[in-house]
């Protein structure tokens, strides 16, 4: 039997309760469930005075907002829109002249283990200068720019100085490629890509220039005037004449102040691409003043931050896990934070725990599928276990990107918290800009495997297709009835697709259907998240869409015919990639079709990236189809799980294309 067929029948019967320790409740922001309800009883019965309330104490503004929620044009909800602000401003300027400006503003460690330092005021100095460099090539308010950065303080940088001069940015994560980066280029209209000329993981040096190249050769995209290149080794690279920059060049006598360019409140922060149920990558279009109160405000209520923290969030920031919580949170919160450039296996698997104990981390929040990885690894080699480094530091524990599994959260909990840190189950996604239901510290009593309860002012619920309540115990679809000032505003160039996708007409079009299965358990009314109710898959936390992946296979159009993509549970990532392919030559078997299988998979991770790569491949002559022609997944995840077919096939074409399909290569 799979894990997480295990995972859930032991959520099922989940009974362990962690009421918070009187250490994580006293000074706790929010201590105890009385003031967590207290919270929520005034959000509910003054929602805009609540709002406005957090945004005026929270947030620096250069024009007071005068409106709270325009509810004028919905889903197209607009937030504190009349007030101006900036986003890189409520970062750091804000620190300046409070004992925050020489406080430690980012540790970075490389991946070779180098560790260096910024202040605030140095960070600012940094931003500016590179502020004022983007202006120098001729970026402003309002222009789109890519940036396909490895983790470093740069791309914080590069982040905060797009921020600082209103231009809208893009990240891409430095493991996707050419094509996806050249689809991301056309759909944003980016005037510019800031890279760097490598990166370095786990002591290899991997391209990062060379594809943005490719990515720009692919066509369409015109609108780059200018690639700035961050030196990060020193290997050489290939300059475009009158195109590329260094940022040595750039930044040569810039001057190290830019004062701060106002935007209004609901000016486009960033773009970030994610997976949905279609082919193509949604843009998901973020704010700046509602986005940067949630970054500021979960800071506080999840985290719980306080000025002697050290923060860590092991997340890349080509992921919005990186934006809220690494480029914008910390920094918005006056936090120390530790930056990490390589990977937790390197080089050796107690890395994360060693790093913890050098950095006196006090706040640790990674994913699930990491703290697998990491249990597995201590399990065969007592050297990388935890327990040989000193994580006494510790104080709260946070986990995000899917459903962690108790077996998981107990080992988390006993080998790296000691028994003693809260862990914050945090569920959100790209679209909600941060936590939305997730444990407080101070106050939530801990359940395994849940994410207990939303924030105040998060009116989540479960309800049937057709937007109707379910009572606790049933399983339906997890919607949030009011919108927050994080939420998506839209999907960047495609409003449709935004209603669509977000806010169905079944439902009365104005409630937010975040796409997840969930369950609220019958006592504590406990959310627990079931997974994806759409087509898209969770790999290791990483979101990928089954057409996208469908779509790149058949882009092999000398070899393939037809594909589909579904998920199986898989104990290391979660879920595990599994492609139904029918070839345009006949059925290979054995090492042939080994062989393909491989030739496939490099190909995915050409077109969209090694992330995308299927774990399993299968050939078949065809593929499962009812009369009509459509494709039954269902009776394809069932195969993909190794599951006896028990369901209803009578209106299959072609049943005997099961047994085909059952057989393993
Ligand atoms: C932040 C992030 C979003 C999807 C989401 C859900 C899954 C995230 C979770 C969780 C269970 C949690 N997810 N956190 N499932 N428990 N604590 O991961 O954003 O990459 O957009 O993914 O991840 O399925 O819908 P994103």
């Amino acid at each position: 039997m799979s894990n997480a067929t295990n995972t859930i029948e032991s959520v099922l019967v989940e009974n362990r309760v962690f009421p918070p320790s009187d250490a994580a409740r006293n000074g706790a922001r929010i201590a105890g469930m009385e003031a967590y309800e207290a919270l929520c009883k005034e959000a509910e019965t003054d929602f805009e005075g609540f709002w406005s309330r957090q945004a005026k104490e929270k947030l620096n503004w250069t024009k007071p907002f005068t409106r709270v929620l325009d509810e004028s044009n919905v889903p197209f909800y607009r937030w504190f829109d009349d007030g101006e602000l900036n986003a890189s401003a409520n970062c750091l300027d804000r620190h300046i002249g409070t004992p925050v400006e020489n406080k430690t503003a980012i540790v970075f460690e490389a991946d070779d283990g180098q560790v260096s330092s910024i202040t605030y005021k140095d960070l600012l100095v940094r931003v500016s200068q590179f502020a004022n460099a983007l202006k120098s090539q001729g970026i402003g308010k309002g222009d789109r720019v890519i940036i396909y950065m490895p983790m470093t303080i740069e791309g914080v940088v590069a982040m905060q100085a797009c921020a600082r001069i209103g231009a809208t940015h893009s990240v891409v994560f430095g493991g996707f490629s050419a094509k996806a980066l050249n689809e991301r280029i056309i759909d944003a209209g980016a005037v510019a890509v800031i890279t760097a000329n490598f990166q370095l993981r786990g002591g290899k040096e991997l391209p990062l220039k060379s594809i943005v190249d490719d990515g720009i050769a692919l066509g369409g995209c015109e609108s780059i005037k200018t690639v700035l290149v961050y030196e990060r080794t020193l290997s050489p690279w290939n300059r475009v004449e009158g195109r590329d920059r260094t940022f040595a060049e750039v930044l040569e006598g810039q001057n190290i102040h830019c004062p701060p360019t106002a935007v209004g409140a609901e000016h486009p922060l960033f773009i970030l691409y994610t997976s949905g149920s279609t082919g193509k990558p949604k843009g998901v279009q973020h704010s700046t003043g509602g986005y940067m109160l949630w970054a500021r405000m979960t800071m506080e209520w999840t985290f719980d931050i306080r000025p002697e923290d050290v923060f860590w969030c092991t997340a890349d920031i080509g992921w919005i896990t990186g934006h809220t919580y690494v480029a914008y949170g910390p920094l918005a919160a006056g936090a120390t934070q530790v930056v990490f450039e390589g990977v937790p296996t390197f080089p050796h698997a107690g890395r994360f725990w060693q790093m913890i104990e050098k950095h006196k981390v006090s706040i640790f929040y990674t994913a699930p599928t990491a703290i697998r990885s990491l249990i597995k690894a201590a399990d065969s080699d007592e050297k990388v276990h935890p327990k040989n480094w000193d994580l006494s530091s510790l104080r709260i524990l946070g986990s995000v990107g899917e459903p962690i599994n108790p077996e998981a959260w107990m080992w988390y909990h006993r080998n790296v918290g000691g028994e003693r840190c809260p862990i914050v189950d945090t569920f959100w996604q790209t679209e909600t800009g941060g936590h939305v239901i997730t444990p407080l510290p101070g106050a939530t009593p801990l359940v395994p495997g849940s994410c207990t309860l939303p924030l105040p002012g998060i009116m989540a619920a479960i309800v049937d297709e057709t937007g109707k309540d379910l009572p606790n115990g049933a399983g339906g679809m997890l919607v949030i009835k009011r919108p927050w000032p994080s939420m998506i505003r839209n999907i960047w160039g495609d409003p449709e697709r935004f209603k669509k996708s977000y806010f169905p007409e079944e439902m009365g079009g104005n409630v937010y259907l975040a796409g997840d299965g969930a369950v609220r358990s019958a006592d504590r009314g406990y959310f627990r998240i079931t997974g994806r109710i759409d087509d898209v898959l969770n790999i290791s936390g990483h979101r990928l869409g089954t057409m996208e992946i469908e779509s790149a296979l058949v882009a092999k159009t000398d070899l393939v015919a037809e594909a589909a993509v579904v998920g199986r549970p898989d104990d290391l990532t979660g879920e595990a990639i599994c492609a139904f392919v029918v070839l345009k030559r006949s059925r290979p078997t054995g090492d042939e079709a080994k062989q393909i299988a491989a030739q496939l998979r490099d190909w995915v991770a050409k077109e969209i990236g090694p992330i995308a790569k299927p774990k399993d491949i299968r050939f078949g002559e065809n593929l499962p189809k009812t009369r009509s022609g459509k494709i039954m997944r269902r009776l394809l995840r069932s195969i993909a799980k190794g599951e006896a077919i028990t369901q209803d096939v009578s209106t299959l074409e072609n049943p005997a294309i099961l047994d085909q399909l059952s057989q393993t290569n």
